[in-house]
């Protein structure tokens, strides 16, 4: 790492010795540490690079980790990474052992708060500030948010909490008018109008329209004047919504003018109350084609350095292209269905559905237990709602399909995109927990298809099932195919598995997108063993088919069941519990899947070998189970 300032960076306190002139320097090379190596690691650049400034400025005002900066979602904080002792460590960002990609409080002791799910600063720091108020310390505390995250539930409930109980803390806001994709929803039109000075135009256009009807007689008038358009501005304070709420609002200040940020950092910085800073920066900020195209390099695999371009394998087709594509097949046969994104259209792939459909479209920003709620509305009044979500992101939102969607009988269906591991994001990120939760409430119909064509017969069978709510889940990633793609499209009879391949010796009950792993560690071994292994996929993880599975081990005597979720309560403990209840007796089983521990970052080949859920691992089952009794 050859970096003049950089390299003379050891910690936070060392920003506190350089100039002006220095700082800017070191945020050009801090830059250049980033997307060198988000190029070849791949990660979240554009906030990241829009945060640099916000970073270094902080961090020369603030005395951190006595001083509590709580960085929101944790994708913006790879300078807070590189600040805080790591910027030699950095080139292992996301990989294996090395550095996560977010927050992670294990990992330093400048992460003070783990991160990766959106908009958790603000109430983590009312709890930092409290805990600081109950022992009578006078740190400063700071929520660092982005205007995407701020709109959501939680920041707003904390907000709501800070506002009345006049604690000191100085949120942050960081706003690129970006969330993945352009901001939406009202709050975000509020910071826009802040921004682009309408509310400033609004008092200039104001106050002017009154002193020009006003007869300019020397001081005393003048006096009055000044008076009266300090009341205007009162009246129309950019922030007057968080006046309103008990926050001081100040801003919009240059997030790129480290002077700037510093001073006004040092200027409000002792005003006690809940305090609000706007800073405005551009999302991509010194790489140009993230600049460009901050939404491509919000989370970016790795590209090429000199022309932005991504050097992954377009050739085959993802799931979630598989997913979107027959959605909008469906939606133009029934005009009942629509489409729910909580800020994630283009990881939903779900732009299409939008042109096609405008207004059976909505994305409702990063609100996912308004999601859901809305769609039970929806459902109420005869629509057919596909709730699009990340499977780990849905986690939020469990009461709500509890309470709203499933205790009602309501037909949403959950689509769930990055179910099982999703590799480098690492253990924020892991779809690993919905097959449990979905399958712990009443009336839910849970399906996990095992690839591309099961994947279109599942869509189909939940559009055109009304008795109550369905859940589908797929991973990460390009697509497998079992056999050939059927040429119609027919929906499932519920409830129904699929027997893949006769055997006689073991049954391997798959549930879910391991498949490609199950038939080949399958094939490998009946290649050289004279075994016939039954493969039954499940299709269901709720209701699973008794019938079949009974069937299957009356014979064999011997199972392993396999998913690429929590075991604790998965479906092998579904499968356990039916052959348990069953009566057989003299059977032996083995359950694969995710033991009930976190898993970190690594690709996904890594995980799924450290996990036993690749072709080798199901290998190693085999043999043990065939070694019993
Ligand atoms: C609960 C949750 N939902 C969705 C996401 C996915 N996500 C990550 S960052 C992001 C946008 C954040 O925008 P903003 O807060 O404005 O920060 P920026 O990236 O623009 O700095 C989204 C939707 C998430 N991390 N957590």
């Amino acid at each position: 790492m050859d970096y003049k300032l950089l390299n003379k960076i050891n910690l936070p306190d060392d920003l506190k010795k350089l100039s002006y002139n220095e700082l800017d320097l070191l945020a050009e090379e801090i830059r250049d540490l980033i997307i060198k190596t988000v190029s070849k690691t791949g990660g979240h650049l554009a906030s990241s690079l829009g945060a640099v400034e916000s970073t270094i400025a902080l961090y020369r005002v603030f005395s951190i980790p006595y001083d509590k900066v709580v960085w929101d979602v944790g994708h913006q904080a790879y300078s807070h990474k590189i600040l805080t002792g790591r910027a030699k460590e950095f080139h292992t960002l996301r990989q294996l052992n090395g550095i996560s990609g977010f927050l992670k409080i294990s990992e330093s002791k400048y992460d003070i708060f783990g991160a990766g799910h959106s908009s958790t600063s603000i109430s983590a720091a009312m709890g930092f500030a409290k805990a600081r108020d109950l022992r009578k310390e006078k740190n400063y505390i700071v929520a660092v948010i982005g205007d995407a995250s701020v709109s959501n539930g939680l920041a707003l409930e904390a907000i709501n909490h800070i506002g009345q109980n006049k604690t000191d803390i100085l949120i942050y806001v960081i706003d690129n008018e970006m969330s993945i994709s352009p901001t939406v929803g009202a709050l975000s039109e509020y910071f826009n109008k802040i921004l682009t000075g309408n509310i400033y135009n609004k008092i200039r256009d104001l106050t002017k329209f009154i002193l020009d009807r006003i007869p300019k007689f020397g001081y005393p008038v003048a006096s009055v004047i000044k008076h009266l358009e300090e009341g205007i501005k009162g009246i129309f304070s950019p922030g007057i919504l968080f006046e309103e709420l008990g926050f001081k609002f100040y801003g919009p200040i240059n997030g790129h003018n480290i002077k700037l940020i510093e001073e006004t950092l040092n200027k409000i910085k002792d005003i006690k109350g809940p305090k609000i800073l706007h800073v405005y920066t551009k999302k991509g900020k010194g790489y140009l084609p993230a600049e460009k195209n901050p939404t491509l390099f919000h989370g970016v695999g790795p590209f090429d350095l000199e022309t932005g371009n991504l050097l992954n394998d377009s050739s085959k087709i993802t799931y979630s292209e598989v997913f979107s594509e027959i959605l909008l097949k469906e939606a133009k046969r029934n005009k009942k269905i629509v489409a729910i994104v909580a800020a994630m259209l283009e990881g939903t792939n779900l732009s299409k559905f939008k042109e096609e459909f405008p207004e059976r479209f909505f994305d409702v920003g990063i609100a996912e237990e308004h999601a859901v709620t809305f769609a039970a509305g929806l459902a109420t009044e005869g629509f057919k709602p596909f709730v699009a979500i990340y499977s780990t992101f849905i986690q939020r939102s469990v009461d709500q399909i509890i309470h709203d969607v499933s205790l009602q009988k309501l037909p949403v269906v959950f689509s769930f995109d990055r179910a099982g591991l999703v590799g480098e994001d690492g253990a924020t990120h892991h779809g690993i927990f919905d097959i449990v939760f979905m399958k712990m409430i009443p009336d839910m119909v849970v399906i996990a298809p095992s690839d591309a064509n099961e994947l279109k017969r599942a869509v189909i069978t939940a559009a055109r099932y009304n008795k109550g709510p369905v859940s589908i889940r797929f991973p990460r990633g390009k697509i497998f195919q079992y056999g050939k793609e059927d040429r119609l499209i027919l929906p499932f009879k519920i409830g129904k598995a699929r027997l893949l391949k006769k055997g006689k010796d073991l049954t391997i009950i798959n549930l879910g997108h391991l498949l490609p792993y199950v038939s080949k560690a399958v094939a490998s071994i009946e290649n050289y063993k004279n075994l016939k292994i039954e493969i039954i996929d499940a299709r269901f993880a709720k209701p699973i088919d008794k019938n079949l599975i009974l069937n299957s081990v009356k014979k064999t005597k011997k199972v392993i069941t396999i998913e690429e979720g929590i075991l604790e309560g998965g479906f092998g403990h579904s499968v356990n519990a039916l052959l348990k209840n069953s009566g057989l007796k003299n059977f032996s089983i083995l359950n694969l899947g995710i033991q009930n521990k976190f898993i970190e970052h690594g690709t996904m080949e890594e995980l799924r070998k450290r996990c036993g859920l690749n072709e080798e691992g199901i290998k190693e089952a085999i043999f043990k189970i065939l070694k019993t009794g």
